[in-house]
């Protein structure tokens, strides 16, 4: 398994708002390195699939129908502490605790539009990645 790659996706919060490229670029200037990345938008059967793990929780009917409300993008990031590096560029779940300069804090909107997914394992990135993305896509 490769240790060395993440996967984000930028929510629909972000791709409404106009903050794409700005976030792509935060992200490259960062040091990460797209391998696979794609405009689409989730299925009320992906997202359910992909917050599995959040079922249970009060807002998870709220999560499935903000990550299903429109496009999104998806990609696979390249960087040496590749998970660990990317959700410190993200910051915290909530923006009002994000620390400064990070994306949350410069574009989410709140703690559950909050612009961008990273994943919080190894093992999580490379099943998310997977979710999204066939073989022929990821470079
Ligand atoms: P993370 O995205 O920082 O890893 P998680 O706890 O894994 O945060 O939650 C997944 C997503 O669910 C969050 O990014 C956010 O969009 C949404 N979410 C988390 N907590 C809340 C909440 O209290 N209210 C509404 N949405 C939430
Ligand atoms: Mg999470």
């Amino acid at each position: 398994m490769a240790t060395n790659r993440t996967f984000t996706m930028l929510k629909p919060d972000a791709i409404e708002n106009d903050h794409m490229g700005k976030i792509i670029d935060m992200i490259i200037g960062a040091g990460f390195s797209i391998k696979a990345l794609k405009l689409t938008q989730l299925t009320d059967a992906q997202a359910k699939e992909f917050y599995a793990v959040h079922a249970e929780r009060p807002f998870y009917g709220e999560l499935v129908e903000y990550m299903t409300s429109g496009p999104i993008v998806a990609a696979i990031l390249e960087k040496d502490n590749a998970v660990e590096d990317f959700r410190t560029l993200i910051g915290a779940t909530n923006p009002a605790d994000a620390a400064e300069g990070t994306i949350r804090k410069l574009y989410a909107e709140s703690i559950g539009r909050n612009a961008v997914h990273g994943s919080d394992s190894d093992e999580n990135a490379a099943l998310e990645g997977a979710f999204h993305f066939s073989a022929a896509e990821v470079f």
